[in-house]
């Protein structure tokens, strides 16, 4: 059994994708443990145990635990012998590379956005910073035409099959809606989006916050 603990957040929603996606395809069992951020839950003593980056996610599994979402997802795809993680050498690059170019490229001018714009006014830390938005966004603006040509081709990111790479990628993107950025230029990669949101584990995930 697998407990994973998190809060309304991308990170957590990318190991929520990917679990609730391995219970459907090998029926893998987990818990989910909701930890509060807004009130200080992640600053206890028992959360400390936990992880000492003192950050959600973090996986428990059979006296372990792991921090950073990419590599829960990988673990528990891997453990569970998952397609979405295939053990082929030249496959599995191909869905490292794209979940590599969402963390490091659209995923961090995402987050960024996201911060400025719904974060920081929602808690109070102060006004968005538009200059940091502007940055983002021009940013954006370069690399996702990359990514809906890739698009243009493939149903899916990595070996034209469902696997981590778009559901990792998924958290990322559902951003857009919420920080106010239209896909509507983007055509493949809405298209994209649209398939990810009809999946029934993706549903199930967002039942769950
Ligand atoms: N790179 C980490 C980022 C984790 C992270 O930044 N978590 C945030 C929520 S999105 C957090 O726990 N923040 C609490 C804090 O920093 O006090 C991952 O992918 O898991």
């Amino acid at each position: 059994m697998y407990h994973l603990y998190g809060f309304f957040s991308q990170h957590t929603m990318k190991s929520l994708y990917v679990l609730d996606a391995l219970a459907e395809e090998c029926g893998t069992a987990f818990e989910f443990h909701f930890v509060d951020l807004t009130k200080g839950e992640h600053k206890t003593e028992a959360f400390g145990k936990l992880t000492p980056a003192g950050k959600v996610p973090v996986l428990e599994h059979k006296g372990m635990t792991l921090f950073e979402s990419d590599a829960i997802c990988r673990y528990v795809a891997d453990s569970e012998y998952s397609a979405l993680f295939p053990q082929d050498k030249a496959k599995r690059a191909q869905v490292d590379q794209w979940m590599e170019f969402f963390a490091n490229q659209p995923g961090r001018w995402l987050n960024t956005i996201f911060f400025e714009k719904i974060i920081k006014p929602g808690a109070g830390w102060g006004e968005s910073n538009q200059a940091s938005i502007d940055e983002s966004i021009k940013f954006l603006h370069q690399q996702l035409p990359v990514l809906d040509k890739h698009l243009a081709n493939t149903r899916w990111l990595a070996n034209n099959t469902l696997s981590l790479a778009d559901l990792t990628a998924l958290a990322y993107i559902e951003q857009c809606g919420p920080i106010g950025f239209p896909l509507a230029d983007y055509t493949h990669i809405k298209e994209w989006f649209d398939r990810m949101e009809a999946l029934p584990s993706v549903a199930r995930t967002r039942g769950r916050l």
